[in-house]
Formats: C-alpha cells, structure tokens, sequence
C-alpha cells in the first residue's frame, strides 16, 4: 500500500496530515479496516487526503452539550485531533473559533458562497421547532433558519451525535422546546452518526470515505452508516459469558459488579441497540474505556427509540434476534480488558469493520499501559468471596426473556 505513494507526496507538509509517515499510513489503513473495505482501500484514502483539496465544512451549533465536539478533541489519540482539522478546511465552528460575533457569521457566509454545493455541513445538537424556533437564536436567527440556509447549498449534511440524529437529550419528554433531528427540518438526505456522544472514529470514517470516493459509505434504514450501526452491542460485549451463564449484577458495587457481570439487570440496553463501541472503544484509554467496559449499563444512546425515551435502568425486553457470540472467552476475564483470544475470534466473527477499531485504537494509544486507567484495570484475578456471590439469574425474573442459555432470543 505504501508503495502506491510517492515519498515527494508525503513529506508534502502543505498536504499531508500534521503527523509522522508511519501515523498517517496507520490512520489510513485504520479507517479502511474500520470501513470494512477491501485490501488496497488504504492506498486509495492516502493518495485523496494527500492530493485532493481539502473540502471545506461548516459546523452549526444548536441543542446540545457540545459533548460531540468534545469526544473529538479529548481523544489521547496524538494525532487525530490534527488530522481532523488537516483533513478538511474548517472554515466554521461556532467552539473552536476565535473568532465571535459578527466576524463569525461573516467566515460562515464568505465560506458558503465561495463553496456553494461543494462544502460539508455537519450539525451537531437538536433544532428546537416550537414556537417557530424562538429557543434557540444565533445572531438573531433561529436554528430552523441557519440549517436551512446552510443545508441548501451544501454538497452532503451530516447529523453528528443523537441530538442532531433524532433529538437526542434535549427532545427527552416533556420537550419543552419541541427539540426535532435535522432530517425533521431538513428534506433532503442526511447522514446520520449517532450516540450521545458518537464515537470519533465513526464520524471521521464516514467523512474520509466520503473524501475518498465522493459518496457516502452504505446506510441502514435510520440513516446510520452501516460499517458501524450493524452489530448488537451485546453480540460484542465482553461480559456476554456471563449473561449466558445467567451471571448478572444486582446493584451497584456488589460483587458481580465488582467482576465484571452482565449489566442486563442494571438496565443495559445492548441487547436492543446497534452500535460498534465494544469493538471501537472510546479515547484510546485501552481495554474497557466503553460504557458497559467502565461497569455503566448501555443506555442505548445510538438508538431512537430507546436512550432519553426507555429509563436508564429500566430492564429491557429483547425483541431482536440476539445471535450467541462467535466464542466463549473466559467467563472470569478480569474486567476492562479483552482477552486477545477474545479480540481475535469476535474480530474474525464480526469482520474487519469491528475488530480493526480495536487494533487501531491499540496501535495508536499504546494506552492500555495508562496510569490514568480505571482502578479496575489492576485486576488480576476477580475477587468474588463465596459468600457475596451473586446468584444466578432466575429464568424470567426480571424479563419474560432472561435465560441462561444462548437462546436467549424472542424474535419479532
Ligand atoms: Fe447531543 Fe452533542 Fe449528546 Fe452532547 O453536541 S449527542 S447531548 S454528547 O454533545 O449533541
Ligand atoms: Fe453486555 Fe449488556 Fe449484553 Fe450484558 S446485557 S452482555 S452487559 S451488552
Ligand atoms: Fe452509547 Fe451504549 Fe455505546 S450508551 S456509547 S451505545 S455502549
């Protein structure tokens, strides 16, 4: 793959990422696994990120708490932050910039008119529609206006994070504000990358695909790019053995929880949600930095229907097929980390788009040796004494579809 690039190109600083050959070319082979493209793909991505123009973004502000930005900038990634800004021109963000006020909105609309059908529109946070929108003004216009003139002349729209996707947080009932997503508002086609907040590597995926090819990558009926949005959750959790051995946490802090046991009890939603975070990770912390990883149950944020609409801990029913997983780890693998027999067999079984994430994350952190990593990590063994065991999970105790077998599923 390297060969296909010249080394002229390359140590082009006016083209290339700010960040070493060997990270680049990491980045690129990464994002073509984690698209789950063929071999050969991470040539193509190189050359279009070093040869193409860089295509101009404009990124609007509405509902939300920025935390969408935030999982893009508080990566311990060393180069993706960069890379982000290097591989578009950023011509508009209401967070990063310096700039403010009147010389802002004047960037954003010197940006649109010199770009007009060619740049991205990535709009992170709900659009208040009540009362004609009057909750949420900049510059003395509302988001339903800015979106709309924004959208218009803009080659793609991406709805980054569940807010922009659906409505996310702030349209949580009673929705005082009529928060919508942007496909409410605008008509035309709109890529969706939810979860509150999404994950850094399905947003810049989507967009190098995009750099790349001139398209989008494949999307499911929600709009979500399917490399990432396809999988259960819990098809790819690594305390799946132990919801299969009828092993669930009770309440917090007990001693299934502290051993890392099934969440379903505690109201995890990964049985009903779609989404790559156990494969993907979060921050490039290591092992474990994912919300069920860190002992939270899954609230189901990448899905409509269910995060800020089902109660965090309220016990899902399972209506989807729920396959039983590719191989049977440990069921005492110390939490927060992925036995690498584990990693290997559900990469196999998932595919380059799942298992390649954590390679990635891997390869680029090197932070699974982190100092700042949960206490949790340090486990060696579990430290289950027998009197505090939890008991195993009763058929039909807290759901009509509990059970320790793998069959576990109630099919539509
Ligand atoms: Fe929403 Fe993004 Fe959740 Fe927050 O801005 S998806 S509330 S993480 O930040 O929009
Ligand atoms: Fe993992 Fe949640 Fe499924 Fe349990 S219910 S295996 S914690 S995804
Ligand atoms: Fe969201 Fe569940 Fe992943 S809460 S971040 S979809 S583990």
């Amino acid at each position: 793959m390297v060969e296909a690039l010249s080394g002229e190109k390359l140590t082009n600083t006016e083209r290339k990422p700010d960040s070493s050959r060997r990270a680049f070319l990491q980045f690129c082979a990464g994002m073509a696994a984690t698209l789950g493209l063929s071999t050969g793909a991470e040539a193509a991505i190189a050359r279009s990120i070093v040869a193409k123009h860089r295509p101009p973004m404009i990124w609007l502000h509405f509902s939300e708490c920025t935390g969408c930005t935030e999982s893009m900038l508080v990566s311990e990634h060393p180069a993706i932050d960069k890379l982000i800004l290097d591989l578009v021109s950023l011509d508009y963000h209401e967070t990063l910039f310096s700039g403010a006020g009147h010389q802002a909105e004047a960037a954003r609309k010197a940006s649109m008119a010199a770009n007009k059908g060619k740049y991205l529109l990535v709009v992170e946070g709900a659009i208040p529609a009540k009362d004609g929108g009057i909750y949420c003004k900049i510059g003395g216009r509302t988001a339903i206006e800015i979106l709309s003139e924004c959208a218009q002349d803009a080659a793609a729209v991406i709805a980054l994070g569940s807010c922009a996707s659906w409505g996310g947080m702030p349209s949580a009932q009673p929705n005082p504000t009529g928060c919508v997503g942007v496909s409410e508002v605008w008509k035309g086609p709109v890529v969706n990358i939810p979860g509150c907040p999404p994950n850094p590597y399905n947003f810049l995926s989507t967009v190098v695909y995009y750099i790349t090819y001139g398209r989008f990558p494949d999307l499911d009926s929600e709009g979500r790019p399917k490399f990432a949005y396809s999988r259960l959750i819990h098809e790819n959790c690594e305390r799946r053995p132990h919801f299969d051995a009828g092993h669930f946490v009770e309440q917090f802090g007990d001693a299934g929880h502290r051993s890392g046991w099934c969440l379903y009890k505690m109201g995890c939603k990964g049985p009903e949600t779609y989404a790559n975070c156990p494969a993907v990770l979060f921050g490039d912390a290591g092992g474990g930095s994912w919300p069920v990883g860190t002992g939270h149950p899954c609230i189901g944020c990448t899905e409509k229907s269910i995060a800020f609409r089902v109660p965090t801990f309220q016990v899902v029913e399972i209506h989807t097929r729920v396959n039983p997983p590719a191989t049977y780890p440990q069921i005492n693998a110390p939490q927060g980390r992925v036995s690498p027999l584990a990693t290997g067999l559900a990469g196999l079984a998932a595919g380059a788009a799942l298992g390649a994430g954590y390679v990635i994350s891997r390869r680029f952190s090197g932070a699974a040796k982190s100092k700042n990593a949960p206490a949790v990590l340090g486990q060696d063994e579990p430290d289950v004494p027998e009197q505090d065991e939890p008991e195993a999970a009763e058929p039909n105790q807290s759901s009509s579809t509990i059970g320790s077998s793998p069959d576990t599923e109630k099919s539509k």
